[in-house]
Formats: structure tokens, C-alpha cells, sequence
């Protein structure tokens, strides 16, 4: 490493040295003129510039066309459809701007490129330009922050009365999650990281002194969720920052370790609908078709099917991208159906 950093500075300091003599070989009156730029230089610097505009356009198209196909399907929750369409209007105008100003900015180059004898004009200011290039993006940007914030404040609901929401905690580590249930009193227990008791199986630090504590519910390997009611999240981490990053609902909150954050969203299309949806079964088919040929190639690989995931989206550590879980949204009876398979805390406690 120490070589190679050595060699990368001796290579910069004899192009410094090389081009601090061609500066000086260029400020003598009498020199050779060559190196300075003449009108076929400039001419050719001005059709490059058209060149790059063309580059730069085609590769959006391309990039649209090659993988319009991966971004983000059907939303899943009541508000998903709130927060695309903000995400669609950002980034509409983000294009339309980019496109105007990137071709005004290389026909400009390519218009006012060098010639004999051309003098640029000196121009100081004009207020009346200034004023219109400033509110503009005053007017615009104003408009956009607004719409984002209102978009925030009608999805940020995590009022505990209404709507009989189900209050479930996730609970994030060094790399997994665990969901817990607030149980039949939908009242989650206090939980604190020093009452961790591997030993006892207390693995998220439920105080057992705490009456709302016993009926609780965690589970390890899958969150499930019933459809068409509210869910409230309260995130807690062990560790170090993670974040909950629910793609496919549009949901994402950090985990911060020490204090409890909170989102809620209402799933409205449950895990045997979403794979229903065309841009999903569309998805699947790609990449069972991707996972068929590495398979012909002696791979050891399973069909995949559709799954909504829980992931941690922020880089917490080596295991980072492999730190997920499994959501299943499914009809009320279901939902009942598995919690009852389950066992509370209370019982789990009892078992030791
Ligand atoms: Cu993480």
C-alpha cells in the first residue's frame, strides 16, 4: 500500500513539474504557438460538447429502458400511493430541469466557442435576471418542501386510539430482527437492555415484573400483519443505528439504540394478492428464469417467490445485507390463526 501510494505521488509531482513547464514555455512572447487552442480546436471542443449532450440523453433513455423494470411495483399500504405520487412529482420536475438546462449549458458552450478575433462581451449584472432565476427555484423547491411535509404529516399516524391499531415492536440487532406483539392488552411490556437474561431466554429484556409484559409475543423468523388495519411500530436497537426500511409498504424508520422510534402504515394487499400483481409475477418470472440457467450451470438454487421483506437499511456491519425478515400480510383469520401458534412470554418464562 505504502508503495503504491508512493509511486501515485511521484507520478502526480512529475505531471505538476511537466505541466508547470509548458506554462512557462507558453507565457514567452517569442515561443512556439502550437499548444494554443485555435479555431479548429475550439470548433471541435464545441461539437464534443453537442456530442456529451447526446451521451447524456441516451443514456437516461437507455438506463429507463434497460431498468425502468426493477424500481418498485404496487404500493402495499394505505399511504403508499401518497408518497409515490410525491416521489413522482420530484422527480418529473428533476427531469424536466436537467433536460432544458443541460441543453441550454452545451449549446452555449458549442454557440460561444472560440474565434479569431471574437472578444467576449463584459456584462456586470442584471437584477431583473437575477430575480427571475432566484424565485424560480425559491417558488419551486417552497412548493415541493410544503407538499412533503403535508404528504409526512398525513402518514406520520401513530395515534394508539384510533382505528384499534396493532401495536407491534421491532426490535433490531447486529444482523436481525425479532417482532414483538403487544399481546391481548395490545400494551407492549417495558423492556430495558440490561434486563437481557440469555440464560433465561429473555432475549429482548422484558422486565417480568411488568403485568403488560406477560402476554407478549416475539417471533423470530417471520412478521406477520393482518391486512386493512392499522400497525404501529415501535422500533428499538441493541446495538447501533439500523433502520427499518419496509420497501414495499414505503415505510423506513431508523432504529437508534436508547430511545424508541415510531411509524405506522395499513397494509391493504396482503402476500397471496401481491403475487398476483402482474409487475410482481413479472419479477418472478425474470429471476426464476435467472436462477434456471445458473442452475444449468450445476448452481445450487431454488425458485424464489414473492415475499415482502423487512430490511435494515442502514450499513450496521459485516452482515449488514443479510439482515432481513420476512413480512406476511394476510386476512385477519390468519393472523389470528398464527398468533394463536404462538407462544407469549409469559409462557416462554414459565418453560425454563
Ligand atoms: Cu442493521
Amino acid at each position: 500500500m505504502t508503495a503504491f501510494l508512493t509511486i501515485i505521488v511521484l507520478i502526480l509531482v512529475f505531471i505538476a513539474i511537466w505541466q508547470m513547464t509548458k506554462i512557462f514555455e507558453l507565457s514567452q512572447t517569442a515561443a512556439d504557438r502550437s499548444q494554443v487552442a485555435n479555431d479548429k480546436d475550439n470548433k471541435l471542443n464545441g461539437y464534443l460538447m453537442f456530442a456529451f449532450l447526446i451521451f447524456i440523453y441516451l443514456l437516461t433513455i437507455v438506463s429507463f429502458w434497460k431498468w425502468g423494470k426493477v424500481v418498485l411495483g404496487t404500493p402495499a399500504s394505505e399511504h403508499g400511493s401518497q408518497y409515490d405520487n410525491l416521489m413522482n412529482i420530484s422527480l418529473g420536475l428533476i427531469f424536466f430541469v436537467q433536460i432544458v438546462t443541460q441543453a441550454l449549458l452545451h449549446y452555449f458552450a458549442y454557440k460561444y466557442r472560440g474565434e479569431k478575433g471574437k472578444k467576449a462581451l463584459f456584462y456586470a449584472d442584471n437584477d431583473k435576471l437575477e430575480f427571475i432565476w432566484t424565485i424560480i427555484p425559491v417558488v419551486t423547491l417552497a412548493g415541493l418542501i410544503l407538499y412533503g411535509l403535508y404528504t409526512w404529516t398525513n402518514l406520520m399516524d401513530i395515534n394508539e386510539e384510533e382505528g384499534d391499531p396493532v401495536i407491534v415492536e421491532l426490535y433490531a440487532q447486529q444482523f436481525n430482527w425479532k417482532a414483538r406483539y403487544a399481546g391481548n392488552d395490545n400494551v407492549l411490556g417495558d423492556a430495558n437492555v440490561r434486563l437481557i437474561d440469555l440464560d433465561n431466554n429473555n432475549i429482548l429484556g422484558l422486565d417480568e415484573s411488568d403485568p403488560n409484559a406477560g402476554d407478549d409475543v416475539i417471533s423470530f423468523t417471520e412478521l406477520h400483519l393482518p391486512v386493512n388495519r392499522k400497525i404501529i411500530f415501535k422500533m428499538r436497537s441493541q446495538d447501533v443505528l439500523h433502520s427499518a426500511y419496509m420497501p414495499h409498504f414505503r415505510a423506513q424508520m431508523n432504529c437508534v439504540p436508547g430511545m424508541i422510534t415510531q411509524f405506522s402504515f395499513t397494509p391493504t394487499v396482503t402476500t397471496a394478492e401481491m403475487r398476483m400483481d402482474n409487475k410482481i409475477s413479472d419479477k418472478v418470472q425474470r429471476i426464476n428464469k435467472l436462477r434456471a440457467d445458473r442452475r444449468a450451470k450445476g448452481e445450487e438454487l431454488d425458485p424464489w417467490e414473492f415475499d415482502y421483506v423487512l430490511l435494515c437499511n442502514k450499513i450496521c456491519g459485516s452482515s449488514h445485507y443479510n439482515m432481513q425478515m420476512k413480512i406476511v400480510v394476510e386476512t385477519q383469520e390468519e393472523f389470528n390463526a398464527w398468533m394463536k401458534e404462538q407462544k407469549t412470554f409469559a409462557q416462554t418464562m414459565a418453560a425454563n
